[in-house]
């Protein structure tokens, strides 16, 4: 990583609330999704220069506790506060300056981005090269929504497969597993394949998880309770396929313990979760030290954290494909040029200074519902 540090001082901060139509409804095991709406931040440091954040907080909390107006209020009462007109010498102290906050990694996150993004242009580098990435090109996965009929679920893995996707998730849930696992795999029988239930089962339903080892899965996400590792640790003793946290995971300390413990075998690691790319990139460094493989979820991000997502996989240990898909995958238009382009299943890393796209000012403001701003 190249060390360079300037002070930084943030003199303005806008947040934008965005509402942004799916191309596809997108459901879970907690339910489904039809439009994505999420804060955007828009942040002014002294010298003139901008820098985007985003949060990944969903409108309501089935995913994790936060939501976009909780953020609003953590942001607006309390990290703004905090952090206008303070000297920061570092992005990477944004997390100490915010410690005093519970949680609320969320709304964290999204203005330790945008302070990323600011470092970056000042000191000339792209965000990648600034944390320390090694890869130029990353490979990219797919994560699939439950489709109506087994038969849809065969036809979009199949789309997605042609697409050039690298590995392919698909959601499951009680009543919509072991048959969809089953038919995916006679059809696709050497795809790289996983399972993602967002938390949807208990021990009670070890039995059932027990079939999945007969189906070769790189490994089963977030099976049990969101903010579980005990059980995640039984459970692992008992199946064959590699448990990846997803939820469970907050912070170094949850990895430290979680791979302690034996919870998993893989880690997914989402900036948003986790409080901020600094934290994020601990948790990749350790994992790397453990021999814990890690890949960079997805929360359905638009460009500003699709782009920090892509800078943060090109660090070695992101040897497992991510949820990082094109952005012609989520969206009609997107917020940022050029958008993301998949391409044989991988996005090149730009090279240029910054996150390297450009938000897109006019496309940004046709989404905007709310805007309020801080100085
Ligand atoms: O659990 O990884 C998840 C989307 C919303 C909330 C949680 C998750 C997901 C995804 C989609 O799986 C990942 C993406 O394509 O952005
Ligand atoms: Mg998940």
């Amino acid at each position: 990583m190249k060390e360079k540090r300037i002070p930084l001082k943030i003199k303005e901060v806008i947040i934008r609330h965005l509402k942004m139509r799916l191309k596809n409804p997108f459901s879970t095991s907690f339910g489904t999704f039809h439009d994505k709406e999420f804060l955007l931040l828009e942040v002014k440091e002294e010298k003139g220069t901008i820098g985007w954040g985003e949060s990944v907080a969903f409108d309501a909390p089935w995913y994790t506790e936060e939501t976009l107006k909780t953020n609003w209020h953590m942001l607006e009462d309390f990290i703004i506060p905090l952090l206008l007109n303070k000297e920061i010498h570092h992005p990477d102290n944004i997390t100490d300056l915010l410690k005093g906050i519970r949680k609320n990694n969320m709304a964290k996150s999204a203005i330790e981005g945008a302070i990323w993004d600011i470092y970056t242009q000042q000191t000339n580098q792209s965000l990648a090269q600034a944390l320390g990435g090694k890869k130029d090109k990353i490979e990219v996965g797919i994560s699939i929504g439950i489709q109506e009929t087994i038969e849809k679920q065969i036809e979009v893995v199949d789309r997605a497969i042609k697409d050039g996707y690298k590995r392919i998730k698909v959601k499951i849930k009680p009543g919509r597993d072991i048959e969809v696992i089953r038919s995916l795999r006679e059809h696709f029988p050497d795809v790289p394949l996983m399972a993602d239930a967002n938390s949807a089962y208990s021990l009670k339903d070890v039995k059932l998880l027990k079939q999945l080892d007969e189906f070769n899965l790189t490994m089963i996400e977030q099976p049990l309770a969101y903010d579980d590792i005990i059980d995640h640790a039984k459970l692992q003793k008992q199946i064959k396929t590699p448990i990846c946290l997803d939820e469970s995971i907050n912070s170094l300390e949850d990895a430290k313990k979680a791979i302690e413990l034996g919870s998993c075998g893989v880690i997914n690691i989402k900036i948003g979760r986790v409080g901020g790319i600094t934290e994020a990139k601990k948790i990749h460094d350790y994992c790397e030290e453990k021999n814990i493989p890690v890949w960079c979820g997805g929360m359905l991000e638009s460009g500003i954290g699709r782009a920090h997502n892509i800078a943060l996989t090109s660090l070695s240990n992101f040897v497992m494909p991510g949820d990082t898909a094109g952005s012609n995958h989520y969206w009609e238009q997107d917020i940022i040029n050029p958008e993301v382009v998949v391409e044989d299943g991988c996005i090149l890393v730009p090279q240029k200074v910054g996150i390297g796209y450009e938000p897109n000012i006019d496309i940004i403001n046709q989404y905007t519902i709310a805007t309020k701003i801080y100085r």
